[in-house]
């Protein structure tokens, strides 16, 4: 109800339809990765990280409801995200144990959980290196289980798979690299960026760069790629 692009949920929804048109299945799944992404940007937004006072233009949730309902709003989404794919009657125990393993350890402490501990931990000496590590684990991993998951959930086999985890690794890269290029018009530049890094001309030539790849990824897989290609498209364009 608070608003957001629902990107990742699209993207699941995106992914599944390559493979098929039975959407019920997917349901869940695609709720299931919106509730992590919305603990992760409660948990990011608290004092103790961030420390926001808004986020889509409104009030941060510890705001509104103090710290205390942030963090336990937080760990019940996360919860409760894992008991949305168990609980799932669509798809069958195989399935949903590849589903459960797929987003717990993209989004764990080996995946967003461990991006946002380097992000927090990072110096001011930070390389490009470094940085592209934290986005990986922070940001693309999130984005690669959305759009895995999608195929699993479809049980698309094991080369389809493989294109669409290189796929939204880019996109996931490409989705970050154009956060931060928004962050410019927004906020202080912090040494955690890439526009700080790179400056502004070669930010916007690694955003093309991944864009290419994740619009390369998808050419050997079946069906109707084009939604994919807007997508890419889409987040080159975005400006929020
Ligand atoms: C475990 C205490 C604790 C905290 C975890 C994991 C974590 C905090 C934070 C995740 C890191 C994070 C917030 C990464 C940023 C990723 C990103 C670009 C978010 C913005 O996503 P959009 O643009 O947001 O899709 P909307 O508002 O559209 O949903």
């Amino acid at each position: 109800m608070s608003g957001g692009k629902r990107f990742r949920p699209f993207l699941t929804y995106l992914v599944f339809s390559l493979f098929s048109n039975e959407y019920n299945k997917i349901k869940n799944y695609s709720f299931a990765v919106e509730m992590i992404h919305t603990y992760s940007l409660i948990h990011d937004d608290l004092p103790c990280m961030d420390n926001d006072d808004f986020r889509r233009g409104q009030p941060t949730n510890h705001k509104v409801f103090s710290e205390e309902i942030a963090l336990l709003a937080g760990d019940g989404l996360l919860t409760d995200a894992f008991y949305m794919i168990s609980n799932d009657q669509t798809l069958n125990a195989e399935t949903k144990i590849k589903l459960v393993c797929l987003l717990s350890e993209k989004t764990g402490s080996a995946g967003m959980v461990g991006g946002q501990a380097l992000d927090m931990q990072a110096d001011k000496n930070l390389n490009l290196v470094q940085l592209k590590k934290i986005h990986t684990l922070k940001t693309a991993n999130l984005i690669q289980a959305a759009a895995m998951g999608g195929a699993l959930a479809a049980e698309a086999g094991e080369a389809e798979l493989h294109n669409i985890s290189e796929f939204s690794h880019a996109l996931g890269m490409a989705f970050q690299i154009k956060d931060d290029l928004l962050d410019v018009n927004d906020k202080e530049q912090d040494y955690k960026s890439y526009v700080t890094l790179l400056g502004l001309e070669k930010t916007y030539d690694e955003l093309q760069t991944y864009s290419n790849e994740a619009r390369q990824s998808l050419r050997s897989l079946p069906g109707n790629t084009d939604v994919l290609i807007e997508l890419i498209n889409y987040n080159l364009k975005r400006d929020a």
